[in-house]
C-alpha cells in the first residue's frame, strides 16, 4: 500500500480536511471583505489571499491549545486556525465594539486575542518578532515546553526588530520559529529590490540558527517545516528561520492599485499555483476531497460567511468614550 503525503507526516484526513477547511474559510472572508469595501460597508481590507496555505500548515504543525503566535496583519489563516471565529474577523472589519482584537479601534489586521495566545501587533512592521522572542524566552526561564510562532512580510525582514529579535534568539537559544511569508511585494517594491541576499532565509546564518525556503504554497511542505522546527525548539535546540514562498494574490491593501506597479499577467500566471486549487486537487487525488464532501464545505463556509457578516453588520458601535480604554491606567 502506498503511503500519502499527509500520512507520511502523521496526518490523518480528518486533519488535512480541517487544514483545507480552514485555508477556504479565510478566503471566503476575505473575498466578502472585498466586496463589503467597495460597496462602502467597511473601510479597509488587507489580504491574505495567497498566503493561506503557508498560515494554515505552520499553525496545524503547533500545539494549538498552548503555543503562543504573534501574527501580522495577513494572518487570517494563523489566527483562525487559533481559534478566531469568523464572526470576531467580521467584527473587526466593520470596526464594531465586540471586535475582540481592539473593540473597533484598530484597523482590520491588527490581531490579538488573549484566550487564544495570539499577541497583540503593532502598526510598525516587525515589532511582533522582539515580542515572540520574548514569550520564548519566558518559556525557557519558566521551562515550559511551549514555543511561539511569528511571522511577517519579507519585506519587514529588513527592518531593524527582526535582526536585534533573531540575534537574541540565537544566542540564548530561545523556542521561537520565525515564518517569513514571501509574497514577493513589499507594496509597490518586488523582490529583487528589497534583498541583497539570494533567499530570506539566508540570513539565519548571520543568527547561528537554521534557515530553509519552503514552499508557500503548499500547506503540508510547510507543515513539515514548522513540525521540525517545533520539535527542535523543545529539545532546547533553539529558534528556526522559515521562509515561506507564495504571492500576494491581491493588491497591497484596499487602498492599493497594484496595477500601476506589476504586469496582470504575473497575477495570473501566479494563480495557477493557488493553494486552494492545488491543495483542493491533492485532496481529490487521494479521495478524501468528493464531489459531495466539497459541496457540503462549500455550503457550511457560505453559511458561517453570511452569518458573521449580517452579525457584525448589525452589531453596535463602540461608545465613544471607549477610545481612551486601556490606553491609561484606570
Ligand atoms: C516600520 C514601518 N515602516 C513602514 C510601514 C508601512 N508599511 C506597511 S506594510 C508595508 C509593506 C511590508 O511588506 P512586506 O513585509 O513584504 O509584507 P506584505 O505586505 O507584502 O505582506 C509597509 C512599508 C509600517 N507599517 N511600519
Ligand atoms: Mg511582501
Amino acid at each position: 500500500m502506498t503511503v500519502n503525503r499527509h500520512e507520511a507526516l502523521g496526518l490523518t484526513d480528518e486533519q488535512v480536511l480541517d487544514m483545507f477547511k480552514t485555508m477556504l474559510l479565510a478566503r471566503k472572508i476575505d473575498e466578502r471583505m472585498w466586496l463589503l469595501n467597495r460597496a462602502g460597508k467597511i473601510p479597509f481590507v488587507i489580504s491574505c489571499q495567497g498566503q493561506e496555505a503557508a498560515q494554515v500548515g505552520a499553525s496545524f504543525a503547533l500545539d494549538r491549545e498552548h503555543d503562543y503566535v504573534a501574527p501580522y496583519y495577513r494572518d487570517m489563516g494563523v489566527v483562525l486556525a487559533f481559534g478566531m471565529t469568523a464572526k470576531d474577523l467580521m467584527l473587526s472589519g466593520f470596526a464594531k465594539k465586540e471586535d475582540p482584537n481592539s473593540g473597533g479601534r484598530q484597523m482590520p489586521g491588527h490581531f490579538g486575542q488573549k484566550k487564544n495566545r495570539i499577541l497583540t501587533g503593532s502598526s510598525p512592521v516587525t515589532t511582533q518578532v522582539p515580542h515572540a522572542v520574548g514569550v520564548a524566552l519566558a518559556a525557557k526561564m519558566e521551562k515550559k515546553d511551549i514555543v511561539s510562532l511569528v511571522t511577517l512580510g519579507e519585506g519587514s525582514s529588513n527592518q531593524g526588530d527582526f535582526h536585534e529579535g533573531l540575534n537574541f534568539a540565537g544566542v540564548h537559544k530561545l523556542p521561537v520559529i520565525t515564518m517569513v511569508e514571501n509574497n514577493k511585494y513589499a507594496i509597490s517594491v518586488p523582490i529583487e529590490r528589497q534583498l541583497a541576499s539570494e533567499k530570506v532565509s539566508d540570513r539565519a546564518q548571520g543568527y547561528g540558527m537554521p534557515g530553509i525556503t519552503v514552499d508557500g504554497n503548499d500547506p503540508l511542505a510547510v507543515y513539515e517545516a514548522v513540525k521540525e522546527a517545533r520539535n527542535r525548539a523543545i529539545n532546547g535546540e533553539g529558534p528556526t528561520l522559515i521562509e515561506a514562498v507564495s504571492y500576494r494574490l491581491t493588491a497591497h491593501s484596499s487602498d492599493d492599485d497594484d496595477r500601476q506597479y506589476r504586469e496582470s499577467e504575473e497575477v495570473e500566471e501566479a494563480k495557477k499555483k493557488d493553494s486552494i486549487i492545488t491543495f483542493a486537487s491533492y485532496l481529490k487525488e487521494v479521495d478524501i476531497l468528493t464531489e459531495e464532501v466539497e459541496k457540503e464545505i462549500n455550503g457550511e463556509i457560505s453559511d458561517l460567511v453570511n452569518e458573521a457578516t449580517d452579525y457584525a453588520e448589525n452589531a453596535p458601535y463602540a461608545d465613544p468614550e471607549d477610545a481612551l480604554k486601556f490606553v491609561y491606567e484606570e
